[in-house]
C-alpha cells in the first residue's frame, strides 16, 4: 500500500536522523597513488586543520559528529597527543572516532607486523596496538579498527599456518586489554600490499580471527576490498546472522581497492547493503555497527568529495528505509518475482532528494550542502591560509 506523504516524511526524519557516518581524518589530507601525489592548496596538513574540515562538512550535513583518526598519522606523538586532540575535540565540536593503529609503514614491517617470524617485531606490532588501545580508552572511544598489511608476495616463502597462529595469540593480547565497552574490527582485504597471500584475506578469516580474540571482536567490512562482483549484501547478511558485524569502511571500487567516492560506481551495491541493515534494525538489531568512510581523494576537492559521500550515503540510507519490508517479505514467501524485484527497484529509482532537502530544512540544514560549502567561502579561506605551505611531494621513482 502506497503511504501518504505524511507518513514518506515522517519515515524520512526517522532515517536521517538516526544516520550518522564517520569521515576519515585522512580523506582531508593531501594523498595520492603509488605514482606520486598531487596536492591541493586546502589539503590539510596538521590535526587541527582536519578537525576543523571535518566541522564544516557536519555544519553542511548534520550527519558526522566524529572523525576517524590514524594514530601514526594523527597522533605521531601517540600518547602524548591525546591532550591536544582532547582540546580540539572541544574546539570543533568533533569527537575522535575509530582509532586505527598503522602497521604498514615502519621499515620493520616489511614482511609482515602481527604475523612477522620474528618474535621481537610481532612485538612491537602488539605493543603499538595496545598504545593504541589506551589512546582509544583516554578519548572514549569504542572502536580500534585493526588493518594488517601483512602477507607475502611469493608462493612456499612464508608458513601461511605460522601465520595464523602467531596472529591469533596476537589479536587475543589486544582483546584482553580492552575495556568493557570496547571493540576491536578486523578489517580484511583479498590482496594489497601482498599479492600471493594475504594472512587476512577475506569475512571468513575476519570471522573466525574474531571469535577466537574474544567477545569484543567483530568484522570490518571495507566495501572496496573484495573482487569484482562478489555479492557484498550477502556477506554483510552472514554477519548479521552470527552476531559479527563491526561496522564499515565505505567507498566505491571500479578494479580494486580503489578508495572512491561512495556510490560513484555502483549505487545499487549501496543500497543493497543498507537494506540488509534496515531489515535487521527492524527486526531489533543487538548490537552497534559502526558507518565510517574510507576514501582517497586524489583528484577532487577533499571537503567537496567528503560532503559528496555523505550527501550521497543519507540519499542511499533513505532510499533503502522506503522499501516497503512487509509488503517485500509477503512476496518474497510467495516467489512472485517480479513483484518482489519492482517493489525492491522502485525504492532504489525513488528520487529522494526532494524528501532529504525538507528532511535539511527542518532541522536547520543547508537545503543543498554542496551549494552552501561554494557560497560559504571555507574553501577559498582555507586555500589562503593552508595554500603556501605545501611542498610538491615525490613519487615512488
Ligand atoms: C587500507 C585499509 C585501511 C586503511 C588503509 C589506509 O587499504 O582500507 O582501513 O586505513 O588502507
Ligand atoms: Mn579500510
Ligand atoms: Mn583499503
Amino acid at each position: 500500500m502506497a503511504l501518504s506523504e505524511s507518513a514518506v516524511f515522517d519515515l524520512t526524519v526517522q532515517a536521517l536522523d538516526a544516520f550518522k557516518i564517520e569521515i576519515p581524518s585522512w580523506g582531508f589530507a593531501n594523498t595520492g597513488t603509488r605514482f606520486g601525489k598531487f596536492t591541493q592548496a586546502a589539503a590539510a596538513s596538521t590535526i587541527e586543520e582536519k578537525f576543523s574540515d571535518a566541522a564544516e562538512v557536519n555544519r553542511l550535513t548534520g550527519s558526522t559528529p566524529t572523525m576517524a583518526l590514524h594514530v601514526l598519522w594523527d597522533l605521531p606523538n601517540g600518547f602524548g597527543d591525546v591532550e591536544e586532540v582532547k582540546v580540539l575535540e572541544q574546539r570543533y565540536g568533533i569527537r575522535a572516532g575509530s582509532i586505527n593503529p598503522n602497521l604498514f609503514q615502519n621499515q620493520e614491517y616489511k614482511f609482515g607486523s602481527l604475523c612477522n617470524p620474528s618474535a621481537a617485531i610481532r612485538k612491537q606490532a602488539v605493543d603499538h596496538v595496545l598504545d593504541s588501545v589506551e589512546i582509544a580508552k583516554t578519548l572514549g572511544c569504542a572502536d580500534i579498527s585493526l588493518w594488517l598489511p601483512d602477507g607475502s608476495n611469493y608462493p612456499g616463502t612464508q608458513s601461511i599456518r605460522s601465520r595464523i597462529g602467531w596472529l591469533e595469540q596476537a589479536l587475543r593480547t589486544i582483546h584482553d586489554r580492552l575495556a568493557p565497552r570496547q571493540r576491536l574490527l578486523i578489517e580484511y582485504k583479498p590482496f594489497e600490499p601482498a599479492f600471493y597471500h594475504t594472512d587476512i584475506a577475506d569475512w571468513g578469516m575476519s570471522s573466525q580471527l574474531a571469535r577466537v580474540a574474544g567477545p569484543q571482536a567483530r568484522v570490518l567490512v571495507d566495501t572496496g576490498h573484495h573482487y569484482t562482483s562478489q555479492n557484498i549484501e550477502q556477506i554483510v547478511a552472514w554477519l548479521l546472522h552470527t552476531g559479527l558485524l563491526g561496522g564499515f569502511h565505505f567507498n566505491d571500487r571500479r578494479y580494486a581497492d580503489d578508495d572512491l567516492t561512495l556510490g560513484s560506481i555502483d549505487p545499487y551495491q549501496v543500497f543493497r547493503i543498507f537494506h540488509e541493515l534496515h531489515c535487521a534494525q527492524a527486526e531489533g538489531l543487538p548490537h552497534a555497527v559502526a558507518f565510517m568512510v574510507d576514501q582517497s581523494h586524489n583528484l577532487k576537492g577533499k571537503i567537496e568529495a567528503t560532503v559528496q559521500t555523505v550527501v550521497t550515503a543519507q540519499e542511499l540510507w533513505l532510499k533503502a528505509a522506503l522499501v516497503d519490508r512487509k509488503q517485500l517479505a509477503v512476496y518474497q514467501q510467495s516467489c512472485d518475482l517480479v513483484a518482489a524485484e519492482e517493489l525492491f527497484r522502485g525504492a532504489f529509482w525513488t528520487d529522494v532528494r526532494p524528501l532529504a532537502a525538507a528532511w535539511r530544512q527542518a532541522r536547520g540544514l543547508p537545503v543543498d550542502p554542496l551549494a552552501a560549502l561554494k557560497d560559504g567561502g571555507y574553501v577559498e579561506r582555507i586555500v589562503q591560509e593552508r595554500g603556501s605551505r605545501h611542498s610538491p611531494v615525490g613519487s615512488y621513482a
